[in-house]
């Protein structure tokens, strides 16, 4: 990494932060709840107040740099990964949480050059855990270095994936037969938190064993990624093959071995991707 990305992650700290800070303040007032693509894809003032607050400092100080935001792409900006230093953010990772207070919200930004991501910051803002790896530096919580579990056996595995609402009843079952095809194995079981950029973190701190979800964004995955892979786990695409950021698709595991027994289970179902129109 070279010290510009240094210069550019000490600031994702400071921002995420502050970020964080605003997240937590708002949880002391009324929320008021917005729709997007479907009834249960919401949003609130805080996550594009949130957002404009870290696009605004990180452009005064990085003016040529590109961004990718989940609520500047939902008012119609691109979507699309160039090889330009961009920043992948998701302001408030687990909107249903915070519209529920329920205590699992995250700021989220991953920082990518030529597609390759070099750091991720993750800021669970309620429990104040602000987790962050970079590449080849290893992976943080809160100051102290974490490791995946290792674990190889999935009947030994907990695991984690999310629930949502599917419109299409055949992308719904695909979903139940995946979660009943994996507790079967058996397992020890599912966990669903509510907040993509947490799951990674769980996994990268070693209190679960993997995490898959099909139908999430680049914004949800970018920042967890890295901090994943710095604590020793693996990421790949659910049918196993290499990680694709754009492909809204993840396993995420303590090891290759345990990342391969989950990609046999799970069966595809169609989501587009974050880079070409759906
Ligand atoms: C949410 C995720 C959640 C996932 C949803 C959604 P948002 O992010 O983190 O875990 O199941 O698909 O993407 O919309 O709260 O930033």
């Amino acid at each position: 990494m070279t010290d510009s990305w240094k210069e550019c992650m000490d600031h994702c700290i400071v921002v995420t932060r502050e970020a964080g800070k605003m997240v937590r303040e708002a949880l002391k007032c009324d929320i008021s709840v917005m729709l997007k693509s479907s009834p249960v894809d919401l949003v609130t003032e805080t996550d594009q107040k949130v957002e404009a607050l870290i696009i605004s400092s990180i452009k005064q100080k990085f003016p040529n740099h590109s961004f990718i935001g989940e609520e500047s792409v939902a008012a119609g900006a691109p979507s699309i990964l160039t090889d330009n230093p961009t920043w992948i953010i998701d302001p408030i990772d687990g909107t249903t949480n915070f519209v529920h207070r329920f205590p699992f919200v995250a700021v989220s930004i991953g920082f990518a050059v030529n597609k390759e991501i070099e750091f991720g910051i993750v800021y669970s803002c309620i429990e104040d855990k602000l987790y962050s790896a970079r590449k080849g530096k290893g992976a943080f919580c809160n100051g102290v270095q974490i490791r995946v579990s290792g674990q190889k056996d999935i009947t030994k595995s907990l695991l984690l994936t999310e629930l949502g609402y599917k419109k299409d009843s055949e992308h719904f079952q695909t979903m139940m037969s995946n979660m009943q095809r994996i507790l079967t194995i058996p397992t020890h079981g599912i966990r669903c938190v509510g907040s993509a950029a947490i799951n990674m973190c769980l996994v990268a701190s070693g209190a679960v064993d993997a995490y898959y979800q099909i139908g999430i964004h680049c914004w949800d995955m970018a920042g967890g990624a890295i901090i994943v892979t710095e604590a020793g786990g693996v990421i790949v695409d659910i049918d196993g093959r290499p990680f694709d950021l754009m492909s809204r698709r993840l396993i995420t595991a303590s090891s290759k071995a345990l990342a391969d027994r989950i990609a046999v289970e799970i069966q595809p179902f169609p989501c587009g991707r974050d880079d070409t129109e759906n």
